[in-house]
């Protein structure tokens, strides 16, 4: 006999395995279902809806490729903004990313007082500047094909800064013209901006 609703399948188990025993229930039918199943006796009141001899077996509800969790993260990238990471104090990590045109970023405000902003001349001509609030999670889609530089404003002169390519780099001849200035107001970490750019080719 089954009854299928729209989250739960009732299963009433035959009455030959009933007629051998509770031991064979426990030890061995119930062991195997319940890491899927809510299982009891028939005449238990377990909350299980059923009417007919046997086990009731009500299936309990796992992910499938229906759920959004997979689906979701292809598109979506995490930028965590910390006080310390694999680069030393005060960055993004990962500092180099790369995604398609559409993608969107969410910087986690993972410890406080730090932003993303983008860096002045330093995003392809076209794209929106950005500027978060400090201390607070911050998305955004990327339409616009390029490179991007990025930095958190309290922490610039501390090189916590990040690149984000979207697409092709149609615009990195454009973005390496234009950076005298801005390394200019980095005073520690000087290094970071060529590795960022190391990292970026490379991914
Ligand atoms: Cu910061």
């Amino acid at each position: 006999m089954l009854k299928f609703n729209a989250l739960t399948l009732t299963l009433i188990l035959s009455t030959g395995l009933l007629s051998q025993g509770i031991d064979m229930r426990d030890e061995a039918i119930e062991a195997r279902i319940k890491p899927l199943a809510n299982v009891c006796m028939q005449d238990d009141d377990c909350g299980i809806a059923s009417s007919g001899p046997g086990y009731k077996v009500s299936l309990i509800k796992t992910s499938t490729s229906s759920e959004p969790a997979a689906s979701g993260s292809d598109n979506e990238h995490i930028v965590q903004m910390l006080n310390a990471g694999s680069d030393g104090v005060m960055v993004f990590e990962p500092a180099a990313l790369k995604i398609k045109k559409g993608d969107t970023v969410v910087f986690k405000s993972v410890d406080p007082g730090h932003n993303t902003a983008s860096a002045p001349n330093l995003i392809p001509a076209g794209a929106s500047s950005w500027e978060s609030t400090q201390g607070q999670d911050f998305s955004i889609t990327f339409d616009t094909e390029g490179v991007y530089v990025y930095q958190c404003t309290p922490h610039l002169v501390m090189a916590m800064i990040g690149l984000i390519q979207v697409g092709e780099a149609t615009n990195m001849a454009e973005i390496k013209s234009n950076l005298g200035g801005f390394e200019a107001l980095i005073a520690l970490n000087q290094d970071r901006l060529g590795k960022y750019f190391s990292q970026l080719e490379s991914l």
